[in-house]
């Protein structure tokens, strides 16, 4: 079978799962979102991670189906753990260049949102700012779309897609990743601490939320805070781990 039928396959076979990794609100501490992030469960090769299918599911089309599934059961679980009576968090889910232009998504994330039940807020769709920058009128179309949803927005990868200031006021948007490339060298590397704090500085200024993403130590996650960052996201915290352990730590969260 070539890697592209599997793929065809894997749905079919509900081979996908998602993993999810906890967004921290610095002031409290506590969990106010979750990353979701697939992952191929394959029969033959275990755990397989988005870097090595997603970029031939953009190739081939087979992510609109898998973007698809991602959203259904993003929202089915952020609902779910409400129902449970945990503290309600945003889900956040990457959209990729494909689904982006792909006209049924404004129709797929309708869906998603009213099988599931769950509050369009509570949903915020992460889009990279590379894709958003390719065709810059199409995307801001696109993403007004998804406003009128209800649905968040926030620019991931932030930092690496060379988006002009005036265009960045244009984006009807919540939130801006900071990219973990600038986060990695912190507290070594004097450009990247001053780009992170620039961008953070930027974000208040446009009044959007801000999260760095690859947090790994506490000296990153002092910067931040220092810096004004409001969230963070990084194995600090915690990895992406399974839906089990993950309602775990919202049962323990502060
Ligand atoms: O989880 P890491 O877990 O290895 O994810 C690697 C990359 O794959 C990230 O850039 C992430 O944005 C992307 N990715 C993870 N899950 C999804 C998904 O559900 N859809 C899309 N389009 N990309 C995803
Ligand atoms: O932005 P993107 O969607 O690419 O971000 C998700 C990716 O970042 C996933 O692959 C996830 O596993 C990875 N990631 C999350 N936290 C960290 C971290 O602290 N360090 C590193 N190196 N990668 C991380
Ligand atoms: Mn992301
Ligand atoms: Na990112």
């Amino acid at each position: 079978l070539s890697r592209t039928d599997e793929l065809r396959q894997a749905l079919l076979r509900d081979e996908f799962v998602l993993h999810y990794q906890p967004q921290v609100d610095v002031q409290t501490g506590s969990i106010v979102a979750a990353e979701a992030l697939v992952r191929w469960n394959h029969p033959g090769e275990g755990l397989v991670y988005p870097g090595d299918f997603i970029a031939l599911a953009e190739e081939t089309g087979h992510i609109v189906p898998i973007g698809e599934w991602v959203l259904q059961r993003a929202c089915k679980q952020a609902k779910a753990w409400q129902d449970h009576g945990l503290p309600p968090i945003r889900i956040c889910v990457n959209v990729s260049a494909r689904q982006f232009q792909e006209k049924r998504l404004i129709e797929t994330v309708a869906n998603a949102l009213s099988e599931s039940g769950l509050d369009p807020t509570w949903l915020e769709l992460e889009i990279t700012e590379s894709l958003i920058m390719k065709d810059l009128a199409s995307s801001i179309a696109r993403m007004h779309e998804l406003e009128q949803l209800g649905v968040k927005l926030a620019v991931d990868d932030f930092g690496t897609g060379y988006s002009s200031l005036s265009a960045l006021k244009r984006f009807p948007l919540s939130r801006l990743k900071i990219d973990r490339s600038f986060i990695a060298d912190i507290p070594h590397d004097a450009d990247d601490m001053a780009i992170t704090a620039a961008i953070i500085s930027l974000a208040q200024k446009l009044d959007l939320e801000v999260i760095a993403e690859g947090v790994e130590t506490k000296e990153q996650a002092r910067f931040l805070v220092d810096s004004g960052c409001n969230e963070i996201q990084g194995y600090l915290y915690s990895r992406p781990v399974e839906e089990e352990r993950f309602h775990c730590m919202l049962e323990n969260n502060g």
